[in-house]
């Protein structure tokens, strides 16, 4: 145990000696904690939230729920805990998702590791003894052999520097940071600001709460019925009999969802099969839409079909035909994340409801009272919301203040883009590891967050073993990783509108680096290649010896 004086008049503060500390209480943290925990190693985790969940912690926002149905957007680790839990919505809401997070903690006893309401702020890598010297909030000093970050891709909120919200007289809130006990709308002029996968789920129900609603939106989204419904207890009872069949497709699915390839292409469909393929999704609901064709990411004519018919069902469910006109998004689907809803497009018909394109109009200042555009009109509001989305990938790990070998800081590294191997380490940065890190896949997140911790937990066995000490990405192999997603990328038409504002591409933040942040070759293909990595002894990265390691 040694000590460290602290800034100030503070007493020195006594600095906790443990193996690993992990950052984030959301799937890749609390799993990555028990992982750790299993193997007998100490770990001090942090989590900025009061309580577990991780994103599901923090978005209370109205509507705010999975859009990914319960049954395999969870842990599969565990058989008891499968068979033990059960869905109540197809899509969980909110608080159903904290509720199965605290099951969890408390099944694996894994809330005494953690520091709650604490946000680390700064993870400094001390090369004298080849260890991570972590500093938080509340001053605690912690210093670890392995430094594991999970702090989730969707957790940095963006707010976008608008002139003049400090003058703002109302109530302004952005949705990722909506008070857990709610906000009485009701007799009050709400305007929202964003109409991705949040305005959307949120806009129905703001509606119907607020006496009136103001939508700003500048790129339209292209939205699918999530089809949302109470799961029987029956159903549950069949799913939780076919776990193992679930968890199979999972892992050869492109995007870790339980369901085929289609095995058929748009492009040679014919058109009257091509609709009745597609209706038959829309009416399932949900993701299923994206994958109705295997060609729809990749071939601009199948794309189009699929985009159209989407358009067709825009204009079928506005009753204003200029309304719809501003609904209906012209870039390939799928180039923005596609959003599910709920009665989304018909909260357009509503008389309360007034949908503002700001698109060749923007925003131009909050004033005291509302929101003013270019052109000079204001429109007037209560409440403000900003839905305006997350510095995604890399935002909530640059903003954390991570300092790697030489002094070198993550976010200096990473102004040009991130650089990263497997999503998991970068280079400058010994026994970092990342889980969700950028550059690794956008996909149901759980199984693969459980996925990358598991292949952490044996990259450090396999530290061990060997007698090493530190392990680091090679530049080498970040640097073919990097041209490797990037390529990949290009072949798609997820980032095939580069004049579309993505998170995919960091495009969404303005002054952020306009780079490919999110490998797209497929789930399946991602843990294939971490299973290669491993097996190979993993060649992308250098594990130093401890005299090495304590030069
Ligand atoms: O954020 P977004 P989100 N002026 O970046 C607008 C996941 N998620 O929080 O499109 C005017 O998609 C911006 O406009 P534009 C999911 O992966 C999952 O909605 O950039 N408008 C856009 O409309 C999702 O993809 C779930 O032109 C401005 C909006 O703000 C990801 O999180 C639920 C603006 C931001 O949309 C992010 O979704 C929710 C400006 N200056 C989220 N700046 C579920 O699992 C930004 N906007 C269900």
């Amino acid at each position: 145990m040694s000590t460290s004086a602290a800034s100030g008049t503070t007493a020195p503060q006594s600095v906790r000696e443990v193996d690993a500390v992990v950052v984030g209480a959301g799937f890749g943290g609390l799993y990555m904690v028990h992982r750790l925990q299993e193997m007998g190693l100490t770990v001090q985790a942090y989590e900025a939230a009061p309580d577990v969940g991780g994103t599901w912690y923090w978005n209370h926002y109205p509507g705010a729920r999975t859009d990914c149905e319960g049954y395999y957007y969870c842990y599969s680790f565990d058989p008891q805990m499968l068979q033990e839990w059960t869905w109540k919505e197809r899509y969980p809401t909110q608080p159903e998702m904290q509720s199965y997070f605290g099951y969890v903690a408390d099944k694996f006893d894994l809330r005494r590791h953690y520091r709650f309401a604490t946000r680390v702020e700064t993870a400094e890598f001390d090369e004298a003894s080849g260890r991570w010297q972590v500093r938080t909030d509340t001053g605690e000093r912690t210093s670890a052999t392995y430094l594991v970050t999970a702090v989730g891709i969707l957790s940095a909120p963006n707010l976008p520097d608008f002139p003049g919200i400090e003058s703002f007289e109302g109530q302004w809130l952005h949705t990722a940071y909506w008070p857990a006990e709610g906000v009485d709308l009701a007799g009050k002029r709400v305007g929202i600001i964003g109409t991705g996968s949040t305005g959307v789920q949120a806009i129905p129900l703001l509606a119907e709460q607020a006496e009136h609603l103001t939508v700003f939106q500048r790129t339209p989204n292209y939205v699918i019925p999530a089809r949302n419904r109470a799961v029987s207890q029956q159903e549950m009872d069949e799913i939780k009999t076919r776990y193992d069949e679930v968890w199979a497709k999972v892992r050869r699915h492109w995007f870790s969802f339980p369901f085929e390839n289609a095995n058929l292409l748009a492009g040679s469909t014919d058109e009257q099969e091509r609709t009745r393929v597609y209706e038959k999704a829309w009416e399932y609901g949900g993701f299923p839409f994206l994958f109705s064709f295997d060609d729809l990411l990749f071939d601009t004519a199948a794309n189009d079909s699929a985009a159209e018919f989407v358009r067709d069902k825009i204009r079928a469910a506005v009753t204003d035909p200029a309304v719809a006109e501003k609904l209906t998004p012209r870039y390939p689907f799928g180039a923005k994340r596609p959003p599910s809803g709920s009665g989304y497009y018909e909260t357009f018909n509503r008389e309360d409801v007034d949908l503002i394109d700001v698109s060749g109009n923007a925003i131009a200042e909050i004033t005291a009272h509302g929101v003013r555009l270019a052109d000079g009109t204001e429109h007037e509001v209560d409440v403000l919301v900003f839905a305006t989305g997350f510095d995604a990938s890399t935002g909530a790990l640059t903003r954390m203040n991570i300092v790697g070998r030489d002094g070198e800081t993550l976010a200096g590294k990473w102004a040009p883009g991130p650089r990263t191997h497997l999503g998991i380490g970068t280079h400058g940065f010994p026994n970092m590891f990342m889980i969700t890190g950028p550059q690794s896949p956008f996909t149901n997140i759980p199984p693969c967050a459980q996925n990358t911790a598991d292949w952490i937990a044996d990259a450090i066995t396999h530290i061990n073993a060997t007698g090493g000490a530190l392990m680091e990405a090679t530049e080498q192999a970040q640097d073919a990783w990097t041209e490797q997603i990037t390529a990949i990328a290009e072949q798609t038409l997820l980032v095939a509108g580069k004049d579309v504002h993505s998170w995919f591409t960091g495009t969404n933040v303005e002054g952020k680096a306009p780079v490919i942040n999110v490998f797209f070759g497929g789930a399946d293909k991602y843990m294939d290649i971490c299973e290669q990595e491993a097996a190979d002894g993993y060649s992308g990265f250098e594990i130093h010896t401890p005299a090495v390691a304590t030069r």
